[in-house]
């Protein structure tokens, strides 16, 4: 009855999980949001050689949250983590406009996996505090976004070292989660 009640009671006020997976190429600022947005903090990072998960809880949700080294050698094992994922955060540095080509492929590779069929599209185009970062259009058309079929997607403009935009994408996240689709 008690754990009953407790199971009523969070769905009522609308608590959820979500996992959620963190790609992108390496360098782009995965671990620095990561972080950011668990403990409000800017950390100094190493490359992510395998994984960091933490828990963010917002809007009602528990984010579970899975953040994957981006180095060409070991973006292979991304797939791994693929079943139950809930939505993708994909983060993209801005400032890095030789290697937009590489980080679009990358994402269009991850919109054909079965396994993340049903899940929601997060586009971080981060680094905007940096001189000649590209605005959300200009990656927009980078990443060819507008190819994106049957899915919900938003891109947020972001700097995770002045800690903007990153809630703005969360906000959306929820309520797109929320929504039942997703
Ligand atoms: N100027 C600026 N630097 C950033 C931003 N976000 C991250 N960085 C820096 O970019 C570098 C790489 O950040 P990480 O978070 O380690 O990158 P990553 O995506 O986790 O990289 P891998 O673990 O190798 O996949 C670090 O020096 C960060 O401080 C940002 O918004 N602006
Ligand atoms: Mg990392």
């Amino acid at each position: 009855m008690g754990i009953l009640f407790t199971k009523m009671f969070s769905n009522l006020f609308g608590n959820r999980e979500a996992r959620i997976l963190v790609l992108g190429l390496d360098n782009a600022g995965k671990t620095t949001i990561l972080y950011r947005l668990q403990m409000g903090e800017v950390v100094s990072t190493i490359p992510t050689i395998g994984f960091n998960v933490e828990t963010v809880q917002y809007n009602n949700i528990k984010f579970q949250v899975w953040d994957l080294g981006g180095q060409t050698s070991i973006r292979p094992y991304w797939r791994c983590y693929f079943p139950n994922t809930q939505a993708i955060i994909y983060v993209v540095d801005s400032s890095d406009t030789d290697r937009l080509v590489i980080a679009k492929e990358e994402f269009h590779a991850i919109l054909e996996e079965e396994e993340l069929r049903g899940a929601a599209v997060l586009i971080f185009a981060n680094k905007q505090d940096l001189p000649g970062a590209l605005d959300d259009a200009a990656v927009t058309e980078s990443l060819e976004l507008h190819k994106i079929k049957n899915r919900q997607w938003a891109i947020f403009k972001t700097s995770a070292i002045k800690g903007e935009g990153l809630f703005e994408g969360l906000d959306w996240l929820s309520n797109t989660l929320k929504s039942g689709s997703g």
